[in-house]
């Protein structure tokens, strides 16, 4: 017996193994027991239910997953788009000791109450839009304690807005006013102590590194690599967001679940990605407010069947994007990927990019039933709509989230 079967539905499953755009049911049926999928199919031959709920034709979609954030951070940064819409560059701001570092003076300085709360507040937004996985990033924190107030922040909030998360340390995010003078020192404390200490304590899934001109070079970025290896944490990276460091090459090299953001890697690089099977997350936030031109090579991701996801990125300094629909919308607008590409890269694909495949992102019998119920005729209409509010309903394990 069901406890919950979703019925009179049109079902995206975004199952590679169901046939079709969007892997869709028409007539289908969702069935869920103890907070997993437990029918995926025609509503004719679904099972009996304790409960039954008739969908009069809505599509149903695997909940979004955002699988690129950096939603933990005090303060906020409109003065500096100010300056920005005033003529300076981000470059400009962050030489200045402006752009992250404030962050991280703002971060260093919150309480972990503080901290968590207005994550919270941001949690709930990217979930209202569909959310029920997301990633957050430390990296405004920054010394090791700040580092692990940061992701121990990221864990309370998740809990307290019932999202699944994934935890990142971003440590080589920006180089610490106090190390200015030694580069070196800082990214030996990130190797030798930071890294042990947040994955001692189980507050990361994975790191992650700023390899760029203003951020850190590939050298320093290995070593953060080797030492988070050797801790057992997975791989991610920023890589060629504002010119071709070759850090996609080097994320592929250790085995990465992403490298992100991607606007200037050549085809060598999404070669590498292709056959590390490491997934591309696009973030077209990011450009957008940053007003960039060179666009990520999609035609190449897709020569070359590297997996596209796409995620908000959410950052109060280049992406204070608080929905996964606008996410969507300029993935198919600015990057020209197809809405069932932009679908596919908040669900099944965010899934892979964080290592959760086997959880969550598709719509199958035995995966987690995070579920989202849309007022649309048309899967379409999700990349379509310029700020959509939202699915009419959202299930995160099998749990009716309340507002919807
Ligand atoms: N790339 C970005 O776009 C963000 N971090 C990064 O490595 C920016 C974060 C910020 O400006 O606060
Ligand atoms: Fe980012």
């Amino acid at each position: 017996m069901l406890e919950l079967l979703l019925t009179d539905a049109r079902v995206a499953t975004m199952d590679p193994a169901v046939a079709g755009p969007y892997g869709a049911i028409e007539a289908g049926a969702v069935g869920v027991r103890s907070g997993r999928v437990a029918y995926v199919g025609p509503a004719a031959s679904a099972p009996p239910a304790r409960h039954v709920e008739f969908l009069g034709g809505r599509w149903v979609t695997p909940a979004l997953i955002d699988c690129h954030t950096h939603l933990v951070f005090a303060g906020d940064r409109a003065r500096e788009f100010e300056a920005r819409q005033n003529g300076a560059t981000y470059e400009e701001i962050a030489r200045a000791g402006g752009g992250i570092l404030s962050t991280v003076r703002a971060t260093r300085e919150a309480s972990l109450e503080d901290l968590v709360e207005s994550a919270i507040g941001r949690l709930e937004a990217l979930r209202r839009g569909g959310v029920a996985t997301v990633e957050i990033k430390s990296g405004y924190g920054l010394t090791a304690g700040d580092e692990e107030k940061m992701l121990i922040a990221a864990g309370e909030a998740a809990r307290a807005a019932k999202v699944r998360v994934k935890r990142t340390l971003l440590a080589l995010h920006a180089l610490p006013p106090e190390y200015r003078s030694d580069r070196a020192a800082y990214v030996r404390l990130v190797c030798d102590e930071t890294i042990a200490r947040v994955a001692s304590a189980g507050l990361a899934d994975a790191v992650d590194a700023f390899c760029e001109g203003i951020g850190f070079t590939l050298e320093e970025t290995r070593a953060v690599f080797d030492a988070a290896l050797k801790h057992g944490l997975k791989i991610k990276l920023h890589a060629e967001q504002l010119s071709d460091m070759k850090g996609a090459r080097l994320a592929a090299a250790y085995g990465a679940l992403s490298a992100d953001h991607l606007e200037y890697i050549d085809e060598e690089g999404v070669a590498a990605l292709a056959k590390a099977k490491t997934v591309a997350v696009l973030l077209p936030g990011a450009f957008y407010a940053l007003k960039e031109t060179t666009k990520p090579p999609v035609a190449l991701f897709r020569k070359h069947g590297v997996a596209m996801a796409l995620a908000s990125d959410l950052n109060p300094g280049t992406s204070p994007m608080l929905s996964p629909s606008l996410a969507m919308s300029m993935g198919a607008t600015l990057f020209g990927l197809t809405p069932e590409e932009c679908l596919a890269g908040m669900t099944r694909n965010a899934a892979r990019a964080l290592g959760l495949d086997r959880e969550c992102g598709v719509l199958k019998t035995g995966l987690a039933a995070d579920i989202a119920i849309w007022p649309v005729d048309h899967p379409a209409e999700l990349s379509y709509w310029i700020g959509h509010p939202g699915p009419d309903a959202l299930f995160i394990a099998g749990a009716a989230v309340e507002e919807h």
